[in-house]
């Protein structure tokens, strides 16, 4: 491939690469051993909609800003017109709105899965909410987790939390807007450690199915098992049109959210060639949802998420760079050595001087990163913010 028809592809994918970044990426978080208090932390959504509107300031691909509903908007709907007057003060849009059904005492049992019916309704009621809050704020995702399970064997019916989990999910699909999707994300486990009720894709998108025609599924890069093979995961989802989004962060082990491509840029790589390859295959374009889902324990959170963009945008890159139709060609003549050089190539080559290219011509700082530390941003939140760092309150985000 010659130098120009690199740059062709690269500028070409950029020119359509968002990702949306989320709130609590900026907040003071930790595991259950502790949490490591910055002073730069964002306390406030205010501080939050700042720091978003300063990574998209340097990277331009962040318009969106993902929210926890008890996170960022602890009043609910009389919360709105605080974030469309910060949407308009920070040029951020709210991005997908996120429920809260983990955090509360009488979830212990779980929430919409719960055997009290009464719980059940307050589980639903408040996820009916977060949609009327998704339609205020014109977004379009209802992003879905939901943390029931349990932790020993025989002392939950995980049949009866599937009919129960069928019917809340019907219940909020058919309280959305006609543009709203219902995003069903999955996770083998953790808070539960016996069985979660929303555990793999299959779960996940069998009731997404049964909820209605706008209920799609949500793949979190790190709420899978070891030796997972998540991009055909991704293949499938693709192929059933029930790819609804994802959370994109990196793991050794376990649901880790460590920043993307930290551990192995390779696997983001492969699930976004599904995606590009779903786009040349069907000709049309799929629009899954890309959202980052990381918690900054120790790394600086400015800099940690625009590192991230910043990979995410190069992978993207990379993964532009796979000449579709002859791997197709390749593969279906099982030239494995020839198909597999096609496809890794992309990915060994060093598509940074394009992407930085890429930005100076679109008016954006070359280096990300560099410019953050170069504009003093970081100091001057630090200074400004260190008084309210003591008063950090212990919630996760
Ligand atoms: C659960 C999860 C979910 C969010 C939370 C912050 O592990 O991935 O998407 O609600 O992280
Ligand atoms: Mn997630």
């Amino acid at each position: 491939m010659t130098d120009e028809h690199i740059r062709l592809r690269i500028f070409a994918a950029l020119d359509s690469f968002t990702i949306e970044i989320p709130s609590w990426g900026f907040s003071n978080t930790g595991t259950r051993f502790g949490k490591f208090l910055q002073e730069a932390a964002a306390t406030s959504i205010e501080e939050k909609f700042a720091d978003a509107a300063e990574v998209n300031r340097l990277t331009g691909i962040t318009p969106t800003l993902a929210l926890h509903v008890l996170w960022d908007l602890p009043e609910g709907l009389a919360d709105v017109p605080k974030i469309q007057a910060l949407e308009k003060r920070f040029g951020i849009r709210a991005g997908s709105i996120n429920p809260n059904l983990f955090q509360e005492a009488e979830y212990k049992y779980g929430s919409i899965c719960n055997p009290s019916a009464e719980i059940r309704q307050k589980a639903i009621d408040h996820l009916i909410d977060s949609a009327e809050i998704g339609k205020a704020l014109n977004s379009r995702d209802l992003s879905l987790w939901i943390s029931d399970g349990s932790n020993y064997p025989g002392t939950q019916s995980m049949r009866r939390r599937i009919g129960w989990m069928q019917e809340a999910l019907k219940q909020t699909h058919d309280a959305l807007a006609e543009s709203q999707v219902m995003l069903v994300e999955y996770k083998p486990f953790e808070p539960a450690f016996y069985h979660t009720d929303i555990g793999d894709w299959g779960m996940a998108l069998e009731l997404a199915r049964s909820a209605g025609p706008q209920a799609k599924v949500l793949v979190d890069t790190g709420h899978h098992f070891l030796g997972t093979n998540i991009e055909q995961i991704v293949a499938w989802l693709l192929h059933r049109g029930m790819l609804g989004g994802f959370h994109f962060n990196d793991r050794k082990y376990a649901d880790d959210d460590l920043t993307l491509g930290s551990i192995d840029p390779y696997q983001i790589f492969r699930i976004f060639h599904e995606i590009l390859y779903d786009q040349h295959a069907a000709g049309m374009r799929s629009t899954p949802a890309f959202m980052i889902d990381q918690s900054h324990n120790l790394k600086g959170k400015l800099e940690a998420m625009i590192q991230t963009v910043a990979t995410a945008q190069e992978l993207y890159a990379k993964a532009s760079l796979v000449d579709q139709q002859q791997l197709s060609e390749l593969q279906d003549a099982c030239k494995l050595v020839e198909s597999e050089e096609l496809f890794r190539g992309a990915f060994w080559q060093d598509v940074r001087p394009y992407v930085a290219e890429w930005r100076t011509s679109r008016g954006l700082a070359k280096d990300p990163l560099h410019a953050l530390r170069a504009d003093g941003y970081v100091e001057r939140i630090t200074e400004a913010r260190r008084a309210n760092a003591s008063r950090a309150v212990s919630s996760y985000a």
